[in-house]
C-alpha cells in the first residue's frame, strides 16, 4: 500500500517493547521516553514495519545484566522504586545515591530491563544470522558504569551487547555519534584490543561568554585519550572532540575520513552504531547544527562496510526530530526512500510535527543555524591528523 517492499540483500530486524513509552523521569527531566512513541508512529505511518522482522522484546535477566554490572548494583536496580528506595539504601549502604540526572522513578526497573532486553535480542538476531542489521531505538545508553548510573543511563546495554558479540566475532567496532562522549563504553573496553571505540562529541566549555566554566557533559573524550596506555588496548580508543556549531559538511568530512580509515585498519567483524539524535540542530541539550540527512549519512556509510550491524538510539531531546531522524535511519537500513511529506493521516499525534517551528509536516526540515559555528578548517585537519597517527 505504501509502495514499500522487502528489498533484496539486507535482512533488518526491529526490537522494541512499547511498555518503555509509559515511563517518566520527571516533569522537567529532558529524557522523554515518549519520543519512542513518536518514532514508532512515524515508522509505522510510513509502513516500514513491512520491510523488517519485528520483535516484541522481553526484559533482560539479572544474570544477563551482571555480565558487566556489579552484582549488588544489579540487585539494587531490580528492586528499586520510589517506594523502596530508602529501605534499599540502608541495605546497599548508600553506595548508590540518586541524582537529578538519574532519578528513581515509578516503573524504572521495568524500563531498564526492557531496553537492555531489546539490545540483547538484537544481538541474538545478528549472531544467529537472522538479521544483517538489528535496530533498538530504546537502547544506546552509553554513560552507565559498572556500579553507577550516570547521565540518564542506568544499565549499559551497549557494553552488554558488545560482550555478547565478542563470543562470535574477533573484533567489534563501536561508533558513537551522540553529541555526548561515549564514556561508559570506552571505559569498559579501554584495555581490550578486540573492541575499538570511536566517539564524536561536543567537548569543551559550554558557554564561552559565561563566567562559569562548566565542561560539556561528561567532560571526558579528549583527543589524546586513546585507551589504557599500560595495556594491549592502548590506541584502540579514538575520540573526536568537537567545538559547538559544527555543520553537515564539516561533520561528514570528519566522520567519513576517520571512520573510513578505522574500518580499513581495524577490519571489524561486527559494528555497533549508537545514533544519539542530540547531535541534530535544535536539540534541547545538544550544540551541533546537523540536519537529519547528514546524521543519516553516518549510518549509510557504516552500512556499506557490509558486516553485521547493531543500530542503537541514545540521546535526543527534541522529540519530533528524534522521531524524524530515527525513522529516516530505519528507512536507510531497509533500503527504502521516504516521501518528504509526513504520513499525517496515519500519525496519531500530527500536531507534534505541524506548524512552522515544528517542521511543517515535513520529514527533513532545516535544523541548522541554532548555534554559532565555532569550527575552523584548521581544527578539522588537526582532528583528522591526530586520529590517523
Ligand atoms: O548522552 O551536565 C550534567 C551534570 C550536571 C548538570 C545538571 N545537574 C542536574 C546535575 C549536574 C553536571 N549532566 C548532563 C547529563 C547529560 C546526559 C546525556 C545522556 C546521553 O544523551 C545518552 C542518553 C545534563 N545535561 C542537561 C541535564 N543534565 C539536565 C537538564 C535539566 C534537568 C532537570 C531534570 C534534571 C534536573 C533539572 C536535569 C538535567
Ligand atoms: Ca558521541
Ligand atoms: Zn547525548
Amino acid at each position: 500500500e505504501n509502495g514499500i517492499e522487502r528489498p533484496q540483500g539486507y535482512n533488518v530486524s526491529y526490537h522494541y517493547n512499547r511498555r518503555v513509552e509509559n515511563m517518566h523521569f520527571g516533569r522537567t527531566h529532558p529524557m522523554k521516553p515518549w519520543r519512542l512513541t513518536l518514532t514508532k508512529h512515524l515508522v509505522m505511518g510510513y509502513g516500514l514495519q513491512f520491510a523488517m522482522d519485528n520483535y516484541d522484546a522481553l526484559p533482560a535477566s539479572k544474570e544477563t545484566v551482571a555480565a558487566f554490572h556489579d552484582e549488588d548494583y544489579v540487585d539494587f536496580l531490580s528492586k528499586v522504586s520510589p517506594q523502596t528506595f530508602d529501605e534499599l539504601c540502608k541495605i546497599y549502604e548508600d553506595r548508590i545515591p540518586q541524582s537529578a540526572d538519574c532519578p528513581v522513578f515509578d516503573g524504572m526497573q521495568e524500563y531498564l530491563f526492557l531496553y537492555t532486553g531489546a539490545t540483547m535480542e538484537a544481538v541474538s538476531a545478528l549472531t544467529n544470522h537472522q538479521s544483517d542489521i538489528a535496530i533498538n531505538w530504546s537502547g544506546g545508553l552509553h554513560h552507565a558504569h559498572k556500579s553507577e548510573a550516570s547521565g540518564f543511563c542506568y544499565i549499559n546495554d551497549i557494553v552488554l551487547g558488545i560482550v555478547e558479540l565478542l563470543k562470535c566475532h574477533q573484533r567489534v567496532l563501536y561508533i558513537d555519534i551522540d553529541v555526548h562522549h561515549g564514556d561508559g563504553v570506552e571505559e569498559a573496553f579501554a584495555s581490550s584490543d578486540r573492541v575499538m571505540t570511536l566517539s564524536f562529541h561536543r567537548y569543551g566549555i559550554i558557554d564561552e561568554d559565561s563566567r562559569e566554566k562548566h565542561l560539556f557533559f561528561p567532560g571526558t573524550g579528549a583527543l589524546n585519550s586513546n585507551g589504557n596506555e599500560k595495556s594491549i588496548g592502548n590506541h584502540f580508543a579514538l575520540n573526536v572532540p568537537i567545538p559547538k556549531g559544527i555543520d553537515d559538511d564539516q561533520f561528514l568530512y570528519l566522520f567519513e575520513t576517520i571512520t573510513g580509515r578505522t574500518l580499513e585498519h581495524f577490519r571489524p567483524q561486527a559494528i555497533v552504531l549508537q545514533c544519539g539524535a542530540d547531535s541534530l540542530g535544535g536539540d534541547r541539550l545538544g550544540q551541533f547544527n546537523l540536519n537529519i540527512r547528514a546524521h543519516g549519512e553516518c549510518l549509510a556509510f557504516v552500512k556499506k562496510a557490509g558486516v553485521p550491524l547493531l543500530i542503537l538510539g541514545g540521546g535526543g531531546y527534541t522529540a519530533r526530530n528524534v522521531a524524524r531522524a530515527w525513522t529516516h535511519e530505519t528507512a536507510l537500513a531497509v533500503g527504502a526512500t521516504l516521501s518528504e511529506e509526513l504520513p499525517m493521516h496515519i500519525v496519531p499525534r500530527p500536531q507534534a510535527f505541524m506548524g512552522r517551528e515544528h517542521g511543517d509536516g515535513r520529514l527533513y526540515p532545516e535544523l541548522a543555524g541554532f548555534h554559532k559555528n565555532n569550527v575552523t578548517q584548521k581544527e578539522l585537519d588537526l582532528l583528522v591528523e591526530h586520529c590517523h597517527e
